[in-house]
């Protein structure tokens, strides 16, 4: 069973943005697949079960200079 999870991103401006942000939550353990969407400023991740996948995902997008903000 996998979870997903929106997480709201500001900060990008333009693809490379989206690209990096893709690159950062894709190396946090446990995800499966990362998609950006630089329009609606969000992401959607899905990743198996696991503690504090939330908390894990947003610091990745903040290490990567970007903002986590809201769940999406
Ligand atoms: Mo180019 Mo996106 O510097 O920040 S990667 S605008």
């Amino acid at each position: 069973t996998s979870q997903t999870l929106d997480i709201s991103v500001g900060g990008m401006t333009c693809a490379s943005c989206v690209a990096r942000v893709e690159r950062a939550l894709a190396q946090v353990p446990g995800v499966r697949s990362a998609t950006v969407n630089l329009a609606t400023e969000s992401a959607r991740v899905v990743a198996a079960p696991g503690d504090d996948v939330d908390a894990r995902l947003r610091r990745a997008v903040r290490t990567a200079g970007y903002e986590p903000r809201t769940a999406a």
